[in-house]
């Protein structure tokens, strides 16, 4: 209660005062000695206190002064009188007060900090997106078997890279690995994670969010539990008839906090979701949609349905490896365990049997079991003594019976070769920065790159990757390529070479210029670059075949890593100019987003009606990510995304 003239009640004032409400309190009359402002002129002393804390307490009642040094010469006065036993005793009690008094702080500090932060975290995110909870997804669970036998798998060398014979360290001139988003509040550890201020979610999330819900409503009213959504015709397509943009979206929900979507997809995944089907199925694209989606689910909620669903598909993908070559076939029939390569050849796609390695590796380490990180390594070491390979540049085909590179001669960082380079890096940093061989053949690629598929466009100059077929250069780019800029980038920020990044920061560039330069401001499928100034003439030329966009997520992904690393906040409004183009020229007012055959016309971008599966697994994902400055959310010292951006964790993070 207060007191009614202002001033608090209930304090224990002075060590005088003329009358109060604890007046003669037995209880420290025992203890204290009082004696009153006339004892000094000679009143018999009085062994008990009074203590005020009434409205008499006022000053300047019955003569009373309350003046500052007078108080303190009467305390000192008081004090004096007593006897030695009484003064330790108060002493005492004071010391054992004061201790009382710290220990109770902290602890009541500690409990009233946890409190606070999870209310206030509650209330910004009910404020924010009404319904919603944020997830905590840079907390990593144990795996389960983290430490059991595919240790014998992994290979253990020192960590001095060796590179054309040389033996190198991380280039000295590259900055330490550094993360340039709110450094600060990176944290130290897990618990300091837990402990962190939650970031508020901005508006450039929020309307990733409500474009993510946009596709799931159209999904979920025309094509749930189907592979893909047709969004014009508000029906479906089958590719292997397993769920795939659920699946592939499964991360996506839980990244951007969609609990209810999320629970409501985890049901169908523990009722619906069977691979005991006669269906014959991509390896690769199985492998890093479903696999690598239900892993990196397993690791961000920690649910083990997850776990349980990827082991299953792990090992009905495995009769995939039994080949004359131990190179894979394409191609496995789930239900009957057999596996074969495309009709018209027995030739796999090189990035597909080099790019299903992340996955395997991490599901040995989560299951005990090296099967499958064996199969996968093998592969990966059969490839590094091939021949064929032109400065690290490897062809597009690889022969399931010879286990040789076939068509040789065509060099590209596009379809058929993209993600073997993007894997040698990843895999690399998954395993702790040990495999040498690994770091040995990307950084010989990316010399080949530099000497044989680099060339700067008309009238501006842009840095691009072009391809080398039979020593003809061409300069044609698949947007695919756009995955470069990211992974130079997260090798430069684990230490590789410093012009690693130079080089992201022109491609990346160029990337966006692919979209600046068409009319819808989406890029098509694949540019050809005009070598040569030609008055009117754009530096990207686009052939009719061309001109789609298939909602692909690479761009996204590139300014996404850029932005992690450099925080410059063009990156953020480069991704905010191409969501809001897809929202202009791909949504669908009934629910989800479209293809599009055109990118030229803005007035008719001829819908295809499909919704790739990535578009939710992907692009959405790194869009969001991309404009979030919290480096916790995926940290990238922590997980390393798989190429249909499903994080999973490095196993010995930085
Ligand atoms: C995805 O399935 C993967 O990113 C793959 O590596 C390339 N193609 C699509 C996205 O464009």
């Amino acid at each position: 209660a207060a007191h009614p003239d202002g001033a608090p009640s209930g304090t224990l004032g002075h060590c005088q005062a003329p009358s109060g409400t604890l007046r003669h309190s037995p209880a420290l009359s025992s203890a204290v000695m009082y004696s009153g402002p006339a004892a000094a002129a000679g009143p018999p002393r009085r062994d008990f206190i009074s203590v005020a804390l009434g409205p008499e307490e006022a000053v300047g009642v019955g003569g009373y002064n309350n003046s500052k040094a007078w108080r303190r010469r009467s305390c000192w006065r008081k004090w004096k009188q007593l006897s030695r036993l009484q003064r330790s005793v108060i002493l005492f009690l004071f010391a054992f007060l004061a201790v009382c008094g710290v220990i109770s702080y902290t602890s009541v500090g500690e409990a009233w900090k946890s409190i606070t932060n999870k209310s206030l975290d509650n209330q910004r995110t009910q404020q924010e997106i009404p319904g919603l909870k944020l997830a905590n997804p840079a907390v990593l669970p144990a795996p389960q078997k983290a430490d059991a036998s595919p240790k014998q798998v992994l290979i253990t060398v020192p960590c001095i890279c060796s590179w054309r014979g040389a033996v190198i360290e991380p280039d000295q001139n590259t900055e330490p690995p550094s993360t340039k988003i709110k450094e600060s509040e990176k944290p130290s550890s897990v618990e300091a994670e837990d402990q962190k201020e939650p970031v508020p979610i901005n508006e450039r999330q929020l309307a990733v969010i409500e474009a993510f819900r946009h596709a799931w409503k159209g999904y979920k009213d025309f094509a749930w539990g189907h592979d893909e959504l047709k969004p014009l015709s508000k029906s479906y397509s089958e590719w292997f008839g397993l769920g795939l943009t659920l699946i592939d979206a499964l991360d996506t929900m839980w990244i951007l906090g969609l609990k209810e979507e999320f629970e409501e997809a985890r049901k169908w995944v523990a009722n619906d979701l069977v691979f005991d089907k006669n269906v014959d199925v991509n390896l690769f694209e199985s492998t890093i949609r479903i696999l690598g989606g239900l892993l990196s689910t397993y690791h961000l909620s920690r649910d083990s349905l997850f776990l349980e669903k990827a082991k299953d598909i792990g090992n009905r993908l495995m009769p995939a490896f039994k080949t004359p070559s131990k190179i894979p076939y394409s191609d496995v029939n789930i239900g009957r365990g057999t596996a074969h390569p495309p009709r018209w050849t027995s030739d796999s796609t090189v990035a597909e049997v080099t790019s299903i390695q992340l996955e395997f590796r991490e599901l040995s380490r989560l299951t005990g079991d090296e099967k499958f990180q064996k199969a996968v390594d093998e592969v990966m070491k059969h490839v590094h003594t091939l021949s064929g390979k032109n400065d690290g540049l490897v062809p597009m085909f690889i022969n399931t019976n010879s286990g040789q590179f076939t068509h040789l001669g065509v060099y590209t960082l596009g379809a058929r070769a993209d993600s073997y380079y993007e894997y040698l890096l990843k895999q690399w940093i998954q395993g702790g920065k040990k495999e040498n061989e690994l770091l040995e053949d990307y950084m010989k690629a990316i010399e080949g790159v530099k000497k044989h598929l680099l060339q700067r466009s008309e009238p501006k100059k842009l840095t691009f990757v072009g391809e080398l077929a039979h020593g003809h250069f061409s300069a044609k780019m698949d947007h695919l390529v756009c995955f470069l800029p990211g992974t130079l980038a997260l090798g430069a920020h684990n230490g590789l070479a410093a012009d690693h990044m130079k080089l992201a920061e022109t491609l990346i560039e160029t990337c966006y210029q692919m979209y600046v330069q068409t009319e819808t401001g989406l890029s098509p499928e694949i540019v050809h670059f005009n070598l040569r100034a030609q008055k009117g003439h754009k530096d990207v030329e686009i052939k009719p075949a061309d001109r789609h966009n298939l909602l692909r997520p690479e761009t996204v992904e590139s300014l996404f890593y850029m932005y992690r690393f450099t925080g410059d906040k063009k990156y953020q409004d480069w991704g905010w100019e191409i969501l809001q183009n897809f929202n202009r020229y791909t949504r669908v007012p009934t629910g989800g987003y479209t293809s599009i055959n055109n990118v030229q016309n803005p007035r008719n971008p001829e819908p295809r009606d499909k919704m790739e599966s990535f578009f939710l697994g992907e692009t959405l994902k790194y869009m969001f990510l991309l404009f979030s400055d919290d480096i916790d959310l995926i940290n990238l010292d922590k997980y390393v995304f798989n190429t249909e951006a499903h994080p999973l964790p490095i196993w010995v993070p930085a």
